[in-house]
């Protein structure tokens, strides 16, 4: 089911190993010419253009761009028990993990009477996008919304979909989550048009309010939310782009055939353009994995976009030497998400260095992180892990350094500041130094 690329005893740079591997290229930049017209429009038209867009491409015009608080109660007094109690455990699993992570204020004390303090600052308003399409995931509520919280974001604007079926408002279980969660600023609009209006903000959301643009939007999306996320980067902040998920299982013959191929399979249920990938140095594995995928994919319930998401180009198997060269290959591949399943595999995935998330051990399943472990499931893809990490409190959080020397501090610090100034051909900035200490001259 799987195609093969066999790398040993081949000897490649990092480079030419990127090139080797099953992925898919993703145009964002085709995307980008796509949906400026309608970041533009909603730019100066604001609110008619976002319903406008919203009737183009969800096929309904929402009768309210921000949803009533009335809907988000009634979304949550009618949310199923089991969901609601699995969304608090979700919630407060990644509350636990966000909580600890955040980083605390640092202040080094670089000389007698001279310090530099690294304070960690939230954003004030952000924009966080969660879709609708194939899947209604209100997990991705939790995951965006959990750590802006923690970190002490003020004001939390979410934004997704207009759903046909339910009158135009976003699917209600994703609407339960935000009112689960405190979340009370909630806009009916998908795409690239909710990209826009979360940046630009606008006049009149058609209820006489305005709605103020954000300082950062974050949330996956398709390719025309990353688009849009390029063209208003610079204006709001944005975190990694996403692309269709990935999972590449790096595995020996220790790993369990079984779990593998579910693995595999877990992450290829979400869109026919996933990436699943298998790298291994055990051919015995692939066969078995192989037998696996036939029995597990039949009676997989989305079986055909299964089926095309594992036959795709950017779906296959990479066989290796070792562990080592199969650490080499899932490093260039900087996969959203990465399985280790070989012996030992605390050590070998401490030897990871670009990848969204490491899930580690035959026990730590993707999906477990996507719902459950405490980890954030919006993760960099496409290659993206290389400088981008996945979501977390400190996507909300921005270090300011505060610089606080005295007298004493500064005179020790004068010569090697005025003569980098004379270096430079800035005099005015050693002038800046040594004018406070005219008087001992
Ligand atoms: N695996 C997806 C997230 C998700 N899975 C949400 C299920 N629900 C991207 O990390
Ligand atoms: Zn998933």
């Amino acid at each position: 089911m799987l195609t093969s690329v066999d790398l040993r005893s081949r000897t490649l740079t990092a480079a030419e190993l990127t090139a080797a591997l099953p992925r898919a290229e993703l145009d964002v930049e085709a995307a980008v010419d796509a949906v400026r017209p309608v970041v533009e429009d909603v730019g100066e038209r604001g609110a008619a253009a976002v319903l406008d867009a919203s009737e183009r491409f969800d096929g309904v015009r929402p009768q309210h761009l921000r949803v009533p608080t009335e809907e988000l109660e009634r979304a949550l007094a009618q949310l199923d028990p089991a969901i609601r109690e699995a969304l608090e455990e979700s919630a407060d699993r990644v509350r636990r993990v966000d909580s600890e992570h955040r980083r605390g204020e640092d202040t080094v004390q670089v000389v007698p009477g001279g310090t530099v303090t690294q304070r960690w600052v939230p954003v004030r308003r952000v924009g966080l996008y969660v879709p609708g399409g194939r899947a209604v995931l209100p997990s991705s509520v939790v995951m965006n919304v959990v750590p802006a919280q923690v970190a002490g974001v003020e004001q939390i604007v979410l934004a997704s979909p207009p759903q046909k079926e339910f009158g135009g408002l976003p699917h209600p279980t994703i609407l339960a989550a935000c009112a689960l969660l405190g979340v009370t600023e909630v806009i009916a609009a998908g795409g690239a048009q909710a990209i826009a209006l979360l940046a630009h903000g606008a006049p009149d959301l058609g209820d006489g309010r305005g709605l103020d643009g954000v300082d950062l939007v974050t949330g996956p999306g398709n390719v025309y939310v990353a688009a849009a996320k390029r063209l208003v980067r610079g204006t709001v902040g944005i975190d990694a782009e996403a692309g269709p998920t990935e999972i590449a299982i790096l595995a020996d013959a220790a790993a369990d055939p079984a779990f593998v191929a579910a693995d595999l399979i877990s992450q290829a249920e979400h869109d026919p353009l996933a990436a699943s990938v298998l790298v291994t140095d055990s051919d015995q594995l692939v066969a078995a994995v192989e037998e696996q995928l036939a029995v597990q994919v039949s009676q997989a319930p989305h079986r055909e976009r299964i089926e095309e998401a594992l036959a795709g180009p950017q779906s296959g198997v990479v066989l290796v030497d070792d562990v080592t060269q199969g650490l080499a290959v899932v490093n260039a591949y900087g996969a959203e998400h990465l399985e280790i399943h070989t012996e030992d595999s605390p050590a070998v995935a401490a030897r990871v260095t670009n990848a969204g998330a490491v899930f580690v051990g035959s026990y730590a399943p993707v999906s477990l992180g996507d719902y459950a472990a405490g980890s954030n499931h919006v993760l960099p893809t496409g290659g993206s892990s290389r400088y981008d990490g996945g979501l977390s409190v400190q996507t909300f959080l921005r270090g300011i350094h505060v610089v606080q020397y005295d007298r004493e501090a500064l005179a020790g610090a004068r010569r090697a500041a005025t003569v980098l100034a004379e270096a430079e051909g800035l005099p005015s900035h050693g002038r800046a130094i040594d004018i406070r200490f005219d008087q001992d001259a």
